[in-house]
């Protein structure tokens, strides 16, 4: 595959959404931006619902590839999680089969293995192979699009890779995030390389960076070139000292997905 120029991003005026617009476009990437909200001093984004199947036709026509960020990214009612990722998902790869678009990066989520313990001190990485373990609906949602993403390369052909992001933050905010942590230029970094490896079919990589506490394998993500440059270690200090070390008998600590495995934060919308 020829490396892609112009690039949908959906999902644009979020949060992980308004850093990769700043820093793709040095990479050589003309995005194309999508979101249901209007983005300020752009104009030219499409605003449109992931539901509004019209639109995402005309959005996705003539890009060499996808990064698919829109969605409800927190814990929110089975109705509203159906109709924005399952249904806004399946839309979106709809839109792209018709257009013969060639590759999605899809943003899936630590949540979709959610309830996965964490490993213990000196008990090895969790694999990317590791079954799904939702922690939430928004988890299961997840879930559902790394399998829809798998339908669509065994049957259409369309290649994607679907990225279990940890937490993607200008920093680490507690404990749990110096293990899942992913830097945004390391974000930039990985969707770079998961647009440009060369083959990738359905391949599922964990967002991270190289964190000296990290739980998880990055050995997909580093097969398609991902070199991570950050580490959260030296924010340590600061929040042992302030949130103390990493409990097994504290909840938030016990499962990969903290805080969403018992009191998950809710979409505000
Ligand atoms: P965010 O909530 O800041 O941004 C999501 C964007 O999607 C919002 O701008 C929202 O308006 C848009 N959106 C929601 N539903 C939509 C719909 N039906 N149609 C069109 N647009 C819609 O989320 P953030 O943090 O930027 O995350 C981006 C993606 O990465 C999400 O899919 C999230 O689930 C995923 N992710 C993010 C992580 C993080 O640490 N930030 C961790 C794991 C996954
Ligand atoms: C996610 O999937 C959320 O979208 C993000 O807001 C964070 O809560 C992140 O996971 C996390 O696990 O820290």
């Amino acid at each position: 595959m020829p490396e892609p120029r112009t690039v949908l991003l959906t999902g644009a005026a979020g949060g992980v959404g308004t850093r990769m617009r700043e820093l793709l476009p040095p990479y050589g990437y003309r995005l194309r931006l999508l979101d249901q909200r209007p983005i300020e001093d752009e104009p030219d984004a499409i605003v449109a619902d992931l539901s509004d199947t019209a639109a995402l036709r005309e959005a996705v026509r003539g890009v060499d590839a996808i990064i698919h960020l829109a969605g409800i990214s927190l814990e929110a009612p089975f109705e509203k999680i159906l109709r924005s990722n399952i249904e806004g998902t399946y839309h979106l790869y709809e839109a792209a089969r018709e257009a013969g678009v060639g590759r999605v990066v899809f943003a899936s989520s630590n949540h979709a293995v959610g309830y996965t313990p964490r490993p213990a001190d000196g008990s090895g990485a969790v694999p990317v192979e590791t079954k799904h373990r939702p922690d939430t609906f928004y988890g299961l949602s997840k879930t559902f699009g790394e399998d829809l993403a798998s339908l669509y390369w065994d049957r259409h052909g369309i290649e994607s890779v679907c990225v279990r992001i940890g937490s993607c933050f200008p920093q680490p905010r507690n404990v749990r995030e110096l293990s899942v942590w992913l830097s945004e230029a390391d974000c930039a970094r990985l969707l770079h390389a998961c647009l440009t490896a060369p083959k990738v079919g359905h391949t599922v990589v964990y967002g991270s960076s190289a964190n000296t506490r990290l739980w998880w394998d990055l050995g997909s993500a580093r097969a398609l070139g991902y070199d991570p440059q950050d580490d959260s270690e030296q924010y340590a200090a600061e929040l042992v000292a302030e949130f103390g070390e990493l409990d097994l008998d504290n909840p938030e600590h016990r499962y990969l997905g903290g805080r969403f495995t018992y009191d998950p934060p809710i979409w505000p919308y």
